[in-house]
């Protein structure tokens, strides 16, 4: 069934085939051998790599860890647990993730920061867009919906990633929806994430945003702690830290984000 619908992916010009493996998992400490099933699952990525490489498909594959439902524990709950897996497989190179902001919330993660981690990873191959209200049951709300200061942030981080994939929505409108409803739902997905692109490009144009960067020190933190040339050695040779100096900086987070929190709430920009 999965060389069927890899072919049928590869027909219709699809790039990234998503796997959620919501089976992969137990609810027993003994009922599974987690190190074997690990082999097992391994084992599957390497095969299909083989299988689109021989076949000479355009297509990788993109991992949507989840931590639960519908097994008690499933494997790969989180991204950071898949991005060391993927390292472990014979052509990690075809291997990324779909990270869904609904199961990071529901691992009580926060999305965004795992977003950051994929794109640093060069692994962010697809996105599941959608809403969530903490560790509780897999809603998939539409986006927007649940933590929206949350969803401010994905987008934030997926502009400054340079994220360039296919922007996917994940969600199911609620069932008593006519097919209207289902359709006004959809349009929401998109409205929101518009939304919330304008207002974070006018956050990250706002120059008293761009002033409290600074006295946050963000510019500080883009710059290596070794010079050229130097090692250990160096820190050893410094001098001791002024501890009261460090005690008195004024790094304004507080201030910061509430500029961010104005442009959200609308009041600003
Ligand atoms: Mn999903």
């Amino acid at each position: 069934k999965v060389r069927r619908t890899i072919d049928l992916a590869a027909e219709l010009g699809a790039r990234v085939y998503v796997c959620w493996g919501g089976r992969e998992g137990a609810e027993y400490g003994a009922a599974k051998d987690v190190p074997a099933a690990l082999d097992r699952y391994q084992e599957a990525f390497n095969v299909l790599g083989d299988y689109v490489t021989d076949r000479g498909y355009d297509l990788r594959f993109a991992i949507e860890p989840k931590p639960n439902e519908p097994r008690g524990d499933i494997l790969l709950p989180t991204v950071g647990h898949a991005l060391a897996f993927i390292d472990t497989l014979e052509r990690p190179e075809l291997v990324g993730l779909n990270p869904e902001i609904g199961h990071e919330e529901m691992a009580g993660l926060n999305a965004a920061a795992g977003y950051a981690q994929a794109l640093w990873h060069g692994k962010l191959f697809h996105i599941d867009l959608n809403g969530q209200n903490g560790p509780r049951y897999d809603q998939d709300l539409r986006f927007g919906a649940g933590n929206v200061r949350g969803a401010f942030w994905v987008v934030d981080t997926l502009l400054a990633g340079g994220y360039d994939g296919p922007v996917h929505f994940d969600y199911k409108p609620v069932r008593p929806e006519t097919e209207a409803g289902v359709w006004a739902s959809a349009r929401a997905c998109i409205d929101n994430y518009l939304i919330l692109r304008e207002k974070v490009r006018a956050f990250r144009a706002d120059p008293e945003v761009q002033a409290a960067l600074v006295e946050a020190e963000l510019p500080a933190l883009a710059v290596p702690t070794l010079a050229e040339g130097e090692g250990w050695q160096s820190l050893l040779d410094d001098a001791e830290p002024d501890v009261e100096a460090l005690g008195a900086r004024e790094v304004a987070m507080e201030h910061l984000d509430q500029l961010a929190l104005e442009h959200l709430y609308g009041v600003r920009g």
